[in-house]
């Protein structure tokens, strides 16, 4: 192989490793110009976990997600159902409303806008509702999850998201607050008017963009 050869090989590594960052860099939160960390947020690197004092085991045989509601196909799948749909990789940040954000999580799951091509939602829904089986529930409107970076997330860092965190799934909504990405989701419901969820009920805001501060209402 000639000198010049070589060097376009590791040339072309290069590029691709770069493509590939950037691609990853277009799905950061707060990317395109903006400070990476919203008004008011600190960053930390460990990553805390909140929940209401319940954190529900599902096993992998009795898991399933019901997505109905104001939709052409309702889908109810079951664990080996939702792996067989497309995996893609995310790498988002969180911001969470207590003013922690952690930055380049890896996530694996199925996106949403995936999921929207299965269930079709019907022109008369404009909202939606995620049920959790801790009894928790938040509500956004569709076109905040009609979003690229959005997904049903089944693993963070290339491991299965653990209870704590919300597994076996759980939604990633990176542009808004985290009380938005609900853990061990088991329902998604798509609506023609907006049902505020758990937190939305108790005072907080019922958007929740960090960059805006969308906190409190
Ligand atoms: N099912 C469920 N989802 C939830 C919550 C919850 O209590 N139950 N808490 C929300 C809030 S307030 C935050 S900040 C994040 C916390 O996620 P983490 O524990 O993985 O950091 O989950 C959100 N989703
Ligand atoms: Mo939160």
């Amino acid at each position: 192989m000639s000198q010049d050869d070589t060097t376009g090989q590791i040339r072309q590594k290069l590029v691709d490793t770069k493509e590939k960052l950037a691609k990853a860099g277009h799905l950061l939160t707060g990317g395109g110009g903006k400070d990476r960390l919203p008004p008011g947020q600190r960053e930390v690197k460990n990553w805390p976990v909140l929940d209401l004092g319940i954190q529900p085991e599902i096993p992998l045989e009795s898991w399933e997600l019901t997505v109905d509601g104001l939709v052409e196909n309702p889908v109810t799948w079951n664990w080996a159902q939702f792996q067989a749909q497309p995996q893609q990789q995310f790498l988002t940040d969180i911001h969470c409303v207590t003013a922690w954000s952690r930055y380049d999580n890896h996530w694996d799951g199925v996106s949403a806008r995936h999921l929207l091509s299965v269930v079709k939602p019907k022109p008369d829904a404009r909202h939606i509702v995620f049920h959790s089986h801790d009894g928790y529930t938040t509500n956004v409107k569709l076109e905040v999850f009609n979003d690229e970076d959005v997904l049903l997330a089944h693993s963070w860092e290339g491991k299965p998201i653990t209870t704590e965190h919300g597994g076996p799934v759980r939604v990633i909504i990176p542009k808004y607050y985290f009380w938005k990405s609900a853990k061990w989701v088991k329902r998604i419901e798509f609506v023609a008017e907006d049902q505020p969820g758990f937190w939305e009920e108790r005072g907080y805001h019922n958007e929740g963009d960090p960059w805006t501060e969308q906190r409190y209402s």
